[in-house]
């Protein structure tokens, strides 16, 4: 704590302040309460998924603390000298991920009305902890965890990160690395680019050659790599067991090539293009004349769908400048009617609001204020992604090893200080469903590539998504910030430490 230590007693004490995202309230006491090696959680309810809760939350304090933690149900009485989750479906002040927080001397309480509620409480709790929680092996403790309360819920619905997995292929394992780090700052959507002009990652029974084929390239020639159906069933799982839904986006009618190297017949001439290697977007296209183009579509979507249990399907619609702009309209008007044919509502990027887009359907800002703007002017909602804010993918400083420019350079104060609400004119809390951090992997290969890029900028968007707007300032946040260092350390992650910011 350093400096920190020496403040006065009535300072709140750090560990409250340093709850990333910030919480709605938060009133800390005087005095801590210490797990002790006997504790228990304590789940006050019925519900699996409660229980499931308390044993991600038990396997997340075990390996640090040596404890053994055991979970146990229990209906009332309560978790002396441990933690309870205490589901009360009536009390829906929180709404569906809110939840509160009360640590006493005598033990912790989370209480929620819906179990994402309660996971949300469980990862605050764990940033309450002492950093060296998030170590995979045994730490000396004690384990003090500051009195005090926590009222909380979040801002946004659509708390998201972006991972394209097309330019470079990122295996199962690192998705789900990528979720559980998601899920300590309470995002919970990661939106899979599964298709791109360098590669094709997701299994297609009825068109085996998307990843046979299409699968094996990717930028700079390495050798691709896909999801098997089985491997993108089991991320989905494990996202949705820590409140992420997966966003599956397979883009068209651009962006394509990988498809189009794999199937001569999609092609307009019947030829079938090189696999493309390069980082130039914007040169391919389905071909929107053919009837078989549909069939395609049909198929991918219903077999993407079949694999979703979250309520949407992402199907891009950018940079789509090989295709004719009125066949454009026409080919995103019939993916809409298959998408929802399926089940599924659609999501696409921005452009895709130069179409008649029915209410239910949501498009992306990335670009361009005035064509997103579109989508709101006819009743659907926005996910907000302003690439010189949030593209993960931008260098920090001209001296960043990896990363593009094309959006400007963006520091980690440039990620933070931004809201959603005063990105286009008129277009408010109520239009937009959240804010979304992609990353784009034309430069990034390796885990420790993908940790630099995304962290620490991934938890300032997370603040953006969850935390009033009010009171948010980059003074006050960059030293908050400061402390998730070890946090990040502990936990194997090797993000930027930006000179902006006093690590500890
Ligand atoms: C733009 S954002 C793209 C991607 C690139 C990215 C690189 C968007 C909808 N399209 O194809 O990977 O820039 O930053």
């Amino acid at each position: 704590m350093g400096a920190d230590a020496g403040v006065a007693a009535q300072a709140p004490p750090p560990a409250y302040v340093t709850v990333i995202p910030r919480p709605l309230a938060q009133a800390p006491e005087r005095g801590a309460f210490t797990l002790q090696p006997s504790a228990r959680i304590v789940v006050r309810s019925t519900s699996s998924e409660a229980a499931r809760v308390a044993q991600l939350l038990a396997a997340a304090l075990r390996p640090a603390t040596g404890y053994r933690l055991p979970v146990a149900t229990a209906r009332g009485g309560d978790a002396a000298d441990g933690i309870a989750l205490a589901l009360t479906p009536g009390d829906r002040a929180l709404g569906n991920e809110g939840y509160r927080l009360v640590v006493a001397r005598e033990g912790i309480t989370v209480t929620a009305a819906r179990p994402a509620g309660l996971f949300y409480g469980t990862q605050s709790l764990r940033q309450l902890l002492p950093a060296a929680i998030e170590a995979d092996t045994l730490q000396p403790g004690p384990w003090r965890i500051a009195l005090g309360t926590i009222h909380d819920r979040p801002r946004f619905v659509w708390r998201g990160a972006m991972l394209d997995v097309a330019r470079h292929f990122f295996p199962p394992a690192e998705v789900k690395r990528l979720i559980d780090l998601m899920a300590l700052y309470k995002l919970n959507r990661l939106h899979l680019h599964l298709s791109d002009d360098q590669g094709w990652r997701i299994a297609i029974r009825s068109w085996p050659r998307l990843t046979s084929v299409g699968g094996r390239s990717a930028v700079g020639g390495g050798k691709g790599g896909f999801f098997t159906q089985r491997d993108y069933a089991s991320i989905v799982a494990y996202a949705r067991a820590r409140f992420v839904d997966v966003v599956p986006e397979i883009d068209m009618p651009g962006h394509v090539n990988a498809a189009l190297t794999a199937y001569a017949k999609l092609n307009c001439d019947g030829i079938a293009p090189a696999p493309h290697t390069g980082m130039e977007v914007g040169f391919s296209s389905l071909c929107i004349r053919k009837e078989l183009t549909y069939r395609f579509v049909d198929d991918v979507v219903r077999e993407v769908a079949a694999l979703t249990p979250g309520p949407y399907v992402h199907v891009g619609g950018d940079e789509a400048s090989s295709t004719d702009p009125a066949e454009y309209l026409a080919f995103m008007e019939r993916v809409e009617t298959i998408v929802r044919s399926h089940g599924k509502r659609m999501i696409g990027w921005e452009e895709v609001a130069k179409t008649k887009l029915r209410r239910t359907s949501v498009a992306q800002h990335w670009h361009d204020p005035a064509v997103a703007g579109l989508a709101v002017q006819q009743g659907a909602k926005l996910i907000m992604s302003p690439a010189p804010k949030v593209y993960l993918d931008m260098k920090y400083t001209p001296e960043t090893r990896l990363g593009l420019t094309w959006a400007g350079l963006t520091s980690v104060r440039d990620a933070y200080t931004w809201d959603p609400a005063t990105q286009i004119p008129g277009v408010g809390d109520r239009d937009i469903l959240g804010v979304e951090a992609p990353l784009w992997t034309e430069t990034v290969v390796t885990r420790s590539d993908l940790d630099y890029l995304v962290f620490p900028r991934l938890i300032g968007q997370a603040e953006i998504g969850w935390s009033p707007a009010a009171g948010r300032t980059w003074q006050r946040y960059r030293w908050r910030l400061a402390a998730h260092g070890p946090r990040l350390r502990a936990l194997g992650v090797s993000f930027y430490a930006s000179p902006e910011v006093p690590w500890r």
